[in-house]
């Protein structure tokens, strides 16, 4: 009786706590408020229902999972609950310096959302002074409202203060404190880990690891909880986990790279020295469409033009992993692999690199990406600084327009792209990154113009609106080209056109599998990766289709080549056009060659995958395979390696 007695004495002098508690979880909820991310949609009364029912088992709880207001309490009770053990001045002390940091916290969130539609990360944090030119605005971003953040910490000190008197009277015995500690520990883990692996389950863990952007972290961890994560993070891979590289390894790598360079000329070399280049990154693009009609339609009249009147490559994959776009971007600027998990951009935004953007701009060359989406979205606001990449023409910056699938359409997208490109000083550099063929591949159905007669199963949709989206696509890119002519920029452009990756479209698709010849495991695994790549080289009238394998990794090597400037050793790709001799590796170790396609097996076993021979198109001993897999894996490693110990950061400290 006693012990019940001073135990509800104890649990009443907690008020303090819980009033911080609150204090904090309605910060959090203010936060999502003002920046429209997400949180809780019903009413509190109904939130409570529920959460009763699947606290007592009785129903799914399903509504409470969404939003965060379980693992939004749930962080706050973790991270908090040894206050309970404190008392007197020094428990006063904690709960002032734990609000005070959280809440700091949340306004440096809030405001800097409002810039870049991003949470502060880590990577953010170590790299401040370089986040562009933000520091001189970040006064302008304030808002009267963000007082609502820290008001209370100026009005509950006398609060506490009276509480703090009350207390210290009182006999504080440590065994009920204890209890309620531990309790609220307890229920602050499940109420964070039991969303949490909930989310994880139903495709979470994808997103998590896949580092797509912090807004998709926090979309299911919450504010702190993605605080928590990232700080995880930081510390396991910078101090923790982190691969020391020797001097002597450094050295080696560096020797390596020297050596492998082998980038051989050929008649085209410096041929766009001094005059703009423009890459045109098409989302989606596969080879498979290109030259092909479908119910007597040609699917692609343009860019089947420019495969018949400017050098086409027929035989280029595409090398992204998880990161996507990204990754094909990223193996555009740095000639470097994606990483194996997670990506590059998200995970090595801070290393040191050298990038083609960085090369071009020792020749006077000014860099511009067009890409209209969120800046923050993979990372590219911060990562681009890092490739010295003078500005990003992102969603923001282009006019408002008809927003098709993700954002806005492809022609107004581009002919707004080449209106500022025309306004650039010469001679520039221009990444064109489109949007509109981003899968699931809707459109309006005005836009839909082909006639798919055949393919209208439900089971096809996809594939009906891919071919639909890349035709929408083609007539883009048809518009663009007229464009630069009209401009007169055609006979003094660079251009180069290639997809980023793969649709999605897979082998169980029947459309796709009758329509492109995907029904072997040979055949699907070359059209699968294979993508088209245009070059429009400026003063060149002779067309050319090239059959020689090449790959994303060679983009950066070769369009060094044609500007007539010296390739960062750095760079692991070759000329695409010399006869150097290359092979298209794959992040898992598959890698088609001119000779061989090698399939690797799914548990990453050398000899359980397949080796077929390219001539023939059947399998052959995996023995055959053997030598350029190696070749393929030690790429891999290399590459790896640069980016997991920032070598290229180390060599040059070390070169100099
Ligand atoms: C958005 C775009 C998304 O910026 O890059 O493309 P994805 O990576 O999903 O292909
Ligand atoms: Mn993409």
């Amino acid at each position: 009786m006693k012990f019940i007695n001073s135990f509800f004495k104890t649990l009443v002098q907690q008020y303090d706590y819980l009033i911080f508690v609150f204090i904090i979880l309605l910060k959090i909820y203010y936060f999502s408020h003002l920046t429209n991310t997400v949180f809780i949609t019903l009413t509190p009364l109904e939130y409570l229902n529920q959460f009763a029912g699947w606290l007592l088992n009785l129903n799914e709880g399903g509504q409470i999972f969404e939003g965060l207001i379980l693992i939004s309490f749930g962080t706050i009770l973790l991270s908090t609950f040894w206050i309970i053990f404190l008392k007197g001045k020094l428990r006063l002390i904690a709960i002032l310096v734990l609000n005070i940091i959280f809440s700091f916290i949340i306004l440096a969130d809030a405001v800097y959302f409002r810039y870049f539609g991003d949470l502060i990360s880590m990577t953010v944090l170590s790299q401040l002074g370089q986040v562009g030119d933000v520091g001189e605005s970040i006064t302008a971003l304030f808002r009267w409202s963000d007082l609502l953040f820290i008001i209370d910490i100026l009005l509950i000190i006398p609060i506490f203060f009276i509480g703090y008197k009350k207390d210290s009277k009182s006999k504080n015995k440590f065994i009920p404190r204890a209890v309620i500690g531990l309790a609220v520990l307890f229920i602050g883990f499940q109420l964070t880990f039991i969303p949490f692996n909930k989310s994880m389950e139903n495709g979470g863990a994808f997103q998590f690891n896949k580092l797509i952007s912090n807004m998709r972290v926090y979309n299911f961890t919450g504010l702190l909880g993605f605080h928590g994560a990232d700080i995880y993070r930081y510390v396991n891979d910078n101090y923790l986990n982190k691969t020391t590289y020797s001097a002597e390894e450094v050295k080696d790598i560096d020797q390596w790279l020297t050596n492998e360079n082998n980038l051989l000329s050929s008649e085209y070399e410096g041929i766009a020295e001094g005059k703009n280049i423009i890459i045109l990154q098409v989302e989606a693009l596969q080879n498979f469409v290109i030259n092909q009609e479908i119910n007597g339609q040609v699917i692609t009249p343009n860019l089947n033009k420019l495969t018949q009147e400017e050098v086409y490559f027929d035989n280029f994959y595409e090398q992204t992993a998880l990161g996507r776009t990204s990754d094909a971007e990223f193996l555009l600027n740095n000639s470097l692999y994606p990483t194996a998990s997670g990506s590059a951009y998200m995970l090595y935004a801070k290393n040191e690199y050298e990038s083609l953007p960085e090369k071009l701009k020792q020749e006077q060359y000014n860099s511009t990406v067009y890409h209209a989406y969120n800046p923050s979205f993979w990372n590219r606001y911060i990562i681009y600084n890092q490739f010295e990449i003078d500005e990003f023409y992102s969603k923001e910056d282009f006019s408002e327009g008809e927003a098709i699938g993700w954002s806005l359409n492809d022609k107004d997208m581009l002919l707004e792209s080449l209106e500022d490109i025309k306004s650039r000083a010469q001679p520039s550099y221009s990444h064109l990154i489109t949007l509109t063929s981003h899968h699931p591949f809707e459109m309006p159905e005005k836009y839909e113009t082909m006639n798919l007669e055949g393919y209208t199963d439900y089971s096809m949709r996809y594939f009906r609106n891919y071919i639909n989206s890349i035709h929408y696509v083609d007539e883009a890119v048809g518009q663009f080209v007229d464009a630069l002519k009209e401009e007169g920029m055609w006979d003094n452009t660079l251009l180069l056109i290639y997809g980023d990756h793969s649709s999605g479209l897979t082998k169980d698709d029947p459309a796709f599998n009758a329509f492109a010849n995907t029904g072997e495991e040979y055949n699907y695994f070359i059209e699968d990766k294979r993508i088209p790549l245009i070059m429009h080289l400026p003063g060149n009238d002779q067309s050319e289709t090239i059959n020689k394998v090449g790959s994303q990794i060679d983009l950066a090597p070769t369009i060094a080549h044609l500007a007539g400037i010296e390739p960062s050793s750095y760079w692991l790709g070759s000329n695409l056009l010399s006869d150097a001799k290359r092979q298209a590796t794959f992040r898992d170790g598959s890698f088609i060659s001119d000779q061989h396609a090698f399939l690797a097996a799914p548990d990453g076993i050398y000899d359980n995958g397949s080796c077929f021979d390219r001539q023939t198109e059947s399998e052959v001993p995996v023995e055959e395979c053997r030598e350029e897999f190696n070749t393929g894996i030690q790429e891999l490693r290399i590459s790896d390696k640069i980016l997991d110990g920032n070598l290229i950061q180390r060599i040059k400290a070390m070169n100099n």
